[in-house]
């Protein structure tokens, strides 16, 4: 069968100072209304276990590392992971991840995915990373995700779970077509990610009120262009005084979004995902092998590189 019910649960703020077995208990009251509703699958945002700390300078590594998970489950988000099984919830979490691989302190913008028997399928961190390393105090607020993780080293994977494919990805991700067609040669057919969106982005104030659309524009364009589905969730609202844009969203291969949430707080939207219906688009209009012609690109980029560079 495949039928994949997949739940969006949306985070209003995480305060700064907010413990993490407090938003544990709002992940867990998430679960609680995704099985009371037929969910298999439940998506939690990007970063979901503490506030979106990139919008501070900080130059105390106890102090920053505080916000990262050196394990998980831990001994705080341990009974994230035993309800998720207790109620046979598959769910996918959005964390700042501190590890020590080859002798050395790594940290990345990380997400998980764990099927219902609580075992964990893949993991994913973050490739693109936005913003800025250095201290800007001309902005109203940092976007410091170039300090605080390194680039992401495993590549855009898709996993077999849940009856399909499924592929992950986080944020910043979502706006770069590559994202989707690297998981869209492997046949994906269900993207879930997570994002924490300022509706203000201070380098292009003239877009901010083009925020909600340019979100929508990238999932509903990577979804119909990969013939995939994408189930997108936001860490919402006015956050330690910036404001995040919302609109959690289900969007179909079609392109369509079939479920949005109408709140900037906590709210669960639900969906029947049909993983069949990918293929009405795979195999016509976006059958790679049929129709996609990359050894053409080179060209054309050749042809371009026979016009003169503009003006330095
Ligand atoms: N946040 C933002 C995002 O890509 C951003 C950063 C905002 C980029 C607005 C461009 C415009 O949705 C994260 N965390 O990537």
């Amino acid at each position: 069968m495949s039928i994949v019910t997949v739940g969006a649960a949306q985070l209003g703020p995480i305060a700064r100072d907010e413990p993490r077995s407090d938003v544990v208990k709002r992940l867990v009251s998430h679960l609680h209304e995704a099985r009371a509703r037929g969910c298999d699958l439940v998506v939690f945002p990007e970063l979901a276990l503490t506030t979106f700390f990139p919008r501070w300078w900080m130059d105390d590594q106890a102090e920053i590392d505080a916000f990262f998970e050196r394990e998980i489950p831990g001994p705080e988000t341990q009974p994230l992971f035993d309800e998720a099984r207790r109620l046979g919830l598959g769910f996918c979490l959005g964390y700042a991840e501190l590890t020590h691989e080859a002798g050395a302190g790594h940290r990345y913008n990380t997400s998980i995915l764990v099927d219902q028997s609580g075992r964990l399928v893949g993991k994913y961190r973050k490739i693109h990373l936005p913003g800025h390393a250095a201290h800007e105090p001309w902005r109203p607020f940092q976007h410091l995700e170039k300090r605080y993780f390194e680039v992401g080293d495993l590549g855009f994977g898709v996993w077999r779970a849940f009856g399909g494919l499924i592929g992950m990805c986080i944020c910043n991700d979502r706006r770069w077509p590559e994202t989707y067609r690297v998981m869209g040669l492997q046949g994906v057919e269900m993207i879930l990610l997570g994002y924490n969106t300022p509706v203000h982005n201070p380098p292009a104030p003239e877009h901010d009120h083009l925020a909600d659309f340019h979100n929508r524009l990238v999932m509903q364009a990577g979804a119909y262009q990969n013939g995939t589905w994408v189930v997108a969730v936001a860490k919402a609202g006015r956050e330690e005084g910036c404001d995040l844009i919302g609109q959690s969203q289900i969007i179909a291969p079609s392109g369509e979004t079939i479920a949005m949430t109408s709140s900037l707080g906590d709210e669960l939207i639900t969906a029947r995902c049909d993983l069949a219906l990918c293929a009405s688009f795979k195999t016509t209009v976006f059958d790679f092998a049929r129709h996609r012609r990359p050894e053409h690109y080179r060209l054309i980029v050749d042809r371009a590189g026979a016009i003169p560079p503009p003006e330095a």
